[in-house]
């Protein structure tokens, strides 16, 4: 049996804080945005915000590129807003997830300003640095946003890693010093009263560079023990590892609470299943439902006992789910239900990102300009100068730019969605006259109720929390599985496809079947033979 923790049964909203909210009109979103909107998350019922990077950044990568780790952006605000939004957040019964992004810095950073003065500086060691080999690169690694991972520095004649752009330099793990520099600095953080961290490209850490080795690392999982001694370990706080290259052996690794790592991981096999194997997420294929049931299941049944899940479709660097896996023309509202009840009936911590629960979409701008992106830039140059036409190009970016996901909230149909009173630092997506937060909570069949009532259901049901995942058998385009906890059975059936579709399911003994959510209204709760019409999701709870 599994030791209970609170954030079993949280729901996690992450705001993207550039495009939540613009307090002040100068079209970036900020922390008094932010504080101004906490009723909504309230009201929404998350008990969690993760906020993406609010320090003091160039914004090469949109904050992910830290400057300085002890204060905040001055676009977003001061360090007294912070302390404002925790208290107001905390008033609401809300925690705040820091992101702590600290497998590279900026190369604004003053550790990196030192240490590329001389090979003998204090904080050279704080990165890694090579020397040319043959006058040229150490080796082949390469950036995820293109090109090599090393940089060549004219003061020293030495190369420096860097697995982002050129200016987020990758630290050096290694380095004792480092490493403590990272722990005083969480410290901070968490005497402010934050309710624990996101942990960006977490798996990254563990480098070694010589042997041209990025994810998973050999000294990944003892880094991660010494964080948790140092820091968080002994507070009750929530930790999730961003982890692209996490199998389910590794998902254990970091989330059993017997080896004092992390509270969970976001594991990434399910969102890469329409990439074409082997090559970029650029290069798309079509989702087949089968191999979505296989990964999702495969994860439920791995961490079932040992360790802990995260569930979730979207966040800033991938494209808005509705778009993606459900049909954002003719059945936005049912398929969004659709998807959220599919997800959030799992076993697992959801989470949630700004505007799904709105049901946003994807933005397809015509023009390359109009992505504010550096991956987005990088790759349209490497595949315009590798040959792709600019059809392809731009339907791969329509498809997953992370700009998808960084258009400015909807709140209204007001100008500008309602986001900003001045001229958002990015184009807003078309649609928001008709998709937004007003309309949304003024209809009660709106996909925000329904994530409202899956949070509610969610929080008055521990078989949802606890209960045991199987998946069931069914037609091919129905995703079925089934929770179980003690005496106590939910079924949650979701028809993936728009063509109507049946399922059917023979309870042993029971006295009743009700339906706890449904995206319809009046669904069948003949369980031996229902018909799910497009797109349909229920939650049957068997008694
Ligand atoms: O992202 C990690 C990462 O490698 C991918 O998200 C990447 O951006 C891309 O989607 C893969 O093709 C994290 C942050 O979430 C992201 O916003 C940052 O840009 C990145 O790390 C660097 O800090
Ligand atoms: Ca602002």
């Amino acid at each position: 049996e599994i030791q209970k923790k609170w954030w079993h049964k949280s729901v996690i909203y992450q705001i993207y804080p550039r495009s939540f909210y613009d307090s002040n009109g100068d079209g970036v979103g900020d922390l008094q945005g932010i504080i101004q909107k906490l009723d909504y998350v309230k009201l929404l019922g998350a008990d969690v915000i993760w906020l993406s990077p609010v320090y003091d950044s160039p914004n090469v990568d949109n904050g992910y590129d830290i400057s300085d780790y002890y204060s905040i952006s001055s676009e977003f605000g001061t360090m007294e807003d912070m302390n404002k939004l925790l208290l107001e957040s905390s008033k609401r019964g809300i925690k705040i997830i820091m992101d702590l992004v600290v497998n590279h810095t900026s190369d604004q950073h003053p550790w990196f300003i030192e240490a590329k003065k001389s090979k003998d500086n204090p904080y050279r060691d704080y990165y890694i640095w090579r020397d040319p080999v043959n006058g040229k690169e150490p080796n082949e690694l390469k950036s995820n946003f293109g090109g090599s991972a090393w940089q060549f520095d004219e003061t020293t004649n030495q190369y420096y890693l860097h697995f982002y752009s050129k200016e987020q330099p990758d630290l050096d793990w290694e380095n004792k010093k480092m490493r403590s520099s990272i722990w005083d600095m969480m410290n901070f953080w968490i005497n402010k009263g934050i309710g624990g961290f996101r942990m960006d490209v977490i798996d990254l850490i563990g480098k070694d560079p010589d042997k041209q080795i990025k994810e998973n690392g050999p000294r990944l999982h003892d880094y991660l023990q010494e964080m948790n001694q140092k820091t968080f370990g002994t507070k009750d706080l929530l930790t999730v590892g961003e982890t692209w290259g996490a199998t389910t052996e590794d998902g254990k690794l970091y989330s059993d609470p017997k080896r004092k790592e992390l509270s969970m991981i976001f594991q990434f096999e399910h969102i890469q299943l329409d990439k074409i194997p082997g090559k970029q997420r650029w290069d798309l294929k079509k989702l087949e439902l089968n191999e979505l049931k296989h990964v999702l299941s495969k994860w439920q049944y791995a961490l079932n006992e040992e360790g802990w899940n995260s569930l979730f479709w979207n966040n800033h660097d991938l494209p808005r789910i509705v778009s993606r896996w459900g049909n954002d023309r003719e059945y936005r509202v049912e398929s969004a239900k659709m998807l959220a009840t599919l997800l959030h009936g799992m076993k697992g911590t959801p989470y949630i990102y700004q505007g799904e629960e709105i049901g946003m979409t994807n933005a397809a701008f015509e023009s390359i300009e109009d992505y504010m992106d550096i991956e987005t830039q990088n790759i349209y140059k490497e595949r315009k100068a590798a040959g792709f036409s600019e059809e392809d190009i731009m339907e791969s970016l329509y498809m997953k730019a992370r700009d998808n996901a960084r258009t400015p909230m909807q709140w209204s149909n007001a100008a500008n969605a309602g986001f900003s009173s001045g001229k958002p630092w990015m184009k807003l997506n078309p649609n928001y006259p008709s998709v937004n937060v007003e309309s949304a909570l003024y209809d009660s069949d709106s996909v925000f109720y329904h994530y409202q009532k899956l949070i509610k259901i969610r929080k008055q049901n521990n078989t949802l929390i606890y209960g045991t995942y199987r998946l069931l058998d069914s037609e091919p385009n129905i995703y079925a599985y089934e929770r179980i906890l003690e005496n106590k059975k939910l079924i949650i059936v979701c028809n993936f496809y728009e063509p109507e579709a049946t399922f059917s399911y023979s309870p042993e003994s029971h006295s009743a079947v009700n339906i706890l959510i449904s995206n319809y209204s009046h669904s069948s709760s003949d369980l031996k033979n229902v018909t799910l019409r497009p797109y349909e999701a229920i939650i049957y709870e068997i008694i």
